[in-house]
């Protein structure tokens, strides 16, 4: 069943590889593509939105831009995992095409509004787009099919020792997109952590030989030196990069290649040490309502085959 889809990123070098992913999939029928400010800047984010399509030859899919920062916080960013660009490591086509004025929020509602069947959101930057979409649109909420975000963890974080990234930058807009009633599925770093490429996997990419697949060869030498090895590792061990973005993606095209559980999940909005965490309730001790369904491993055959799928699909 093909599944309609919007796309909000914050491109990014994971999100680079979703967006491709998405295009690439006969599963997908990708609507548009709405970016946030999270990995990079806004005015950046939406740029490299733009120049992906450029490189993929979809230009025809629309890119709006979303919210300039976090709905009460100031805006962090991830420069040092993804460079100056946002997307260091690759020389990127020009946009031939003229920048759209409408924002996220009113283009995600003009195509729910219209949409005849239910349309899926995949989020994989911070969820203030969402979030303003939820707030702004309650009458359209019946009209998403599943929200599949990556972000959170139930164990462990990236940006604090309990929070990771997407979800500490704004918390606030997660814990609605948490409370919102509509189907969720949530990539955190339990699963994401596991969804590694390696220096052999990027050689292949590169080999593929088209220009997507060179370029994201080139994205993905870059992203391989910002990857942190775990400070438990040894020196035998090798550490992949890690495909955090994809995984939301991969979810709505094949679902079988994750486990998931559905569990409560609520997000810490107070300023504690915790803050911007993901409290999975595990063992149902709340006894609260099961909202989420969280990933906590994958085939990373199938995974992998998907990647290079994708890579290939771009000969054409
Ligand atoms: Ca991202």
């Amino acid at each position: 069943m093909v599944r309609k889809v919007i796309l909000d990123c914050d491109p990014g070098h994971d999100d680079a590889m979703a967006l491709l992913m998405a295009i690439a999939s006969e599963e997908i029928d990708l609507l548009a593509i709405t970016t946030s400010a999270g990995n990079q800047l806004p005015q950046k984010t939406f740029e490299n939105a733009r120049k992906l399509l450029a490189l993929a030859k979809r230009e025809d899919i629309p890119v709006a831009a979303g919210a300039a920062k976090p709905l009460r916080r100031e805006l962090i960013i991830a420069d040092d995992v993804h460079g100056e660009s946002g997307l260091d490591g690759a020389d990127l086509p020009i946009p031939t095409t003229s920048k759209l004025s409408i924002s996220a929020n009113d283009l995600i509602a003009e195509i729910l509004k219209e949409s005849t069947e239910k349309v899926t959101l995949i989020a994989t930057g911070p969820l203030t787009n969402i979030a303003i979409f939820i707030l702004s649109h309650p009458e359209l909420k019946e009209k998403i099919e599943l929200i599949s975000f990556m972000g959170g963890a139930c164990f462990g974080g990236n940006m604090t020792p309990e929070a990771e990234f997407n979800i500490y930058v704004d918390p606030e807009a997660a814990d609605i997109v948490m409370q919102s009633g509509v189907p969720l599925a949530m990539f955190g770093l339990d699963v994401t952590l596991k969804a590694q490429l390696f220096d052999t996997d990027i050689k292949e990419i590169r080999e593929i030989g088209n220009d997507v697949a060179k370029t994201m060869a080139d994205l993905l030498d870059f992203f391989n030196l910002t990857t942190t090895v775990p400070f438990w590792a040894d020196n035998q061990h090798v550490e992949g990069i890690h495909m955090h973005d994809p995984c939301a993606v991969a979810f709505v095209i094949d679902p079988t290649i994750f486990t998931t559980y559905l569990m409560h999940v609520e997000v810490e909005t107070s300023n504690t040490l915790a803050l911007g965490s993901t409290v999975v309730d595990y063992d149902n001790v709340f006894k609260k309502d099961k909202n989420v369904a969280v990933s906590f491993d994958l085939d990373l055959q199938k995974f992998r085959k998907l990647t290079m799928d994708t890579m290939k699909f771009f000969d054409n």
